[in-house]
């Protein structure tokens, strides 16, 4: 049988701990195992899933991995949902996505089984044990698609970022080797496993790599820190608002209780800050607070990770270094020239093995995220200053970074457009310093109504993720024309900063 590459590497780590928390703890050969056992129940009768798509509802824990290999290994593409989600964007996942199978556990089925149900999709719960049975596993090509991610954009919907297997290797490979990863690294794992941050930086490379996961449900800053404390970990992944929360909770710790800590992340032999940018006085402040340097790095779910400063040599704080490894990048002026020198801005394209397929059932803007068919437009702009890459910011006002997600100021204006009292609205990121840019919005009402920030949050929560809400709100007789236009949106900010 010709098994996927995450899978040979797997059996070449077998008796180690794949994945350890306060009550068990899971082998790479229970991976194996249990991966094996859950493909055959989704394939049934079948040889092959035939790159059907199959959502996963599933904690961040083992059997995460094990439906994500199961599917794998039966054939199919996963696409992990976000656990904290509302009914209608795992509607607008699964319907988009042609989703033929949704598996989860007995614990969450009732919050997606009346959805399956509506939409006449396959439910598979997940049980702690059952039978080994005999199965043979269809031989799967690194061509064969293998997830897909929903990710915010210019568009008001998420569109499904599709990978291959390949596409996901060579991620992998990349920065295993770019920040050695070995079999002896041991990582929490804090972050939603609906994005690549979680699911290739974390999971796949400590996986790839025979280490050991220690899951959270959440970002639980004091279990957390305990374990630190323990020296329980020797690689830490994070965005940056979590180093910001982090070195508040540090500050107003009391001295007995935070020095162990502290050495505790001095002890690890990487920290790493991503998908988002790392303010230089944060990336300071940190290491003034643990003698560590953070590793920042720049990525997108469509490319993975693209540059990194080095992991020995100098981490220079505001940059993101240089190509990881397999990595091409040029850098497009606006006038559409390629940069040769430094210090002259130009957008980010970047062309390698490690580039998504294409966007889910939209063959249109896929062509058109191109230049000449291989250079993904990341519409990030950039400046080389001395050999490394700064990120200067996005082209498009439409793209919101908060808590390293990225979102739509139209995918949340579709939904608050729907808001009985809003006839119009426009939303932006303004600067925050926990969250990097927090949601706002500015809403004309309609005539004779009347909205408090409290209860427009309550009605947004039914309808959208708890990080896409806005946590400011400005009532305003009317919009600056063409709202959604770029130039017009800095007036929208302007009247945050007028309101405050
Ligand atoms: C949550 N809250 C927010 C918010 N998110 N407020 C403003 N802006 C936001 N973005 C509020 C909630 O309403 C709640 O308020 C309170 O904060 C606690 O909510 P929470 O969800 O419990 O927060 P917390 O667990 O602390 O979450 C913070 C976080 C999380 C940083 C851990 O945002 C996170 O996991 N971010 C990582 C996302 C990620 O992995 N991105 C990678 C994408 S891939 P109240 O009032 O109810 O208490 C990518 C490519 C690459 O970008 O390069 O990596
Ligand atoms: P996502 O689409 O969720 O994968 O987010 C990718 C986006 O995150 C990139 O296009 C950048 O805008 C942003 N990003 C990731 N890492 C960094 C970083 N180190 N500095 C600035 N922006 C970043």
């Amino acid at each position: 049988m010709s098994e996927l590459l995450i899978i040979k590497r797997a059996m070449l780590h077998r008796n180690f701990i794949a994945f350890k928390n306060e009550f068990s703890e899971q082998t790479y050969q229970y991976l194996l195992d249990r991966s094996e056992q859950l493909a055959a129940q989704l394939l049934e009768n079948e040889s092959d899933l035939k790159s059907a798509t199959v959502a996963m509802l599933i904690p961040a824990d083992s059997d995460f991995v094990c439906v994500q290999w199961a599917i794998w290994r039966a054939g199919g593409i996963m696409l992990p949902l976000c656990l904290s989600a509302t009914q209608p964007e795992w509607e607008y996942s699964l319907s988009d996505s042609n989703t033929s199978i949704v598996i989860t556990t007995q614990e969450l089925k009732h919050e997606i089984s009346d959805l399956c149900n509506k939409l006449k999709v396959r439910l598979l719960i997940i049980e702690s044990h059952h039978a080994k049975k005999e199965i043979v596993l269809p031989a799967i090509k690194s061509t064969r698609p293998a997830m897909i991610l929903y990710t915010s954009g210019t568009t008001d919907k998420p569109k499904g970022v599709l990978t291959t297997h390949a596409n996901i290797e060579a991620q992998i490979e990349s920065l295993v080797a770019a920040w050695k990863w070995q079999a002896s690294d041991r990582i929490p794992l804090f972050l939603p496993l609906h994005h690549i941050h979680g699911i290739i930086n974390v999971i796949c490379c400590a996986m790839w790599s025979g280490a050991l996961v220690e899951p959270f449900a959440r970002f639980d800053i004091h279990a957390i820190t305990n374990r630190v404390r323990q020296d329980a970990y020797t690689i830490f992944m994070a965005v940056p608002t979590i180093y910001v929360k982090l070195i508040q909770m540090l500050e107003s710790t009391e001295k007995d209780r935070r020095d162990p800590i502290i050495a505790g992340f001095k002890n690890m032999r990487l920290m790493v800050s991503g998908s988002a940018a790392l303010p230089a006085t944060v990336h300071d402040t940190w290491f003034n607070l643990t003698g560590q340097k953070l590793l920042e790095r720049y990525g997108m779910t469509e490319i993975g990770m693209a540059l990194s400063n080095p992991y020995d040599g100098e981490r220079r704080p505001g940059s993101v270094g240089k190509p990881l490894p397999g990595v091409n990048i040029r850098l497009k002026s606006d006038s559409g020239k390629f940069i040769e020198v430094e210090n002259e801005p130009g957008e980010i394209q970047i062309s390698g093995p490690g580039i998504f397929k294409e966007y889910w059932n939209r063959p249109q803007i896929t062509s058109e995220s191109f230049d000449e068919e291989i250079w993904f437009r990341t519409g990030d702009m950039a400046v080389i200053e001395h050999g490394y890459y700064r990120i200067m910011g996005r082209l498009s006002t439409d793209i919101i970074k908060s808590g390293g997600y990225k979102l739509s100021a139209l995918e949340i204006e579709s939904t608050l457009l729907q808001h009985p009292h809003i006839s119009e609205c426009a939303v932006v990121g303004i600067e925050d310093e926990t969250w990097g840019e927090a949601v706002a919005v500015a809403v004309v009402l309609k005539e004779a109504t009347a909205l408090k920030l409290e209860e427009f949050r309550e009605w947004c929560r039914a309808r959208l993720s708890v990080y896409k809400i806005p946590k400011h709100l400005v009532t305003v007789a009317a919009l600056p024309k063409n709202a959604m236009g770029k130039v017009v949106k800095k007036e929208v900010n302007t009247l945050f900063k007028q309101s405050k």
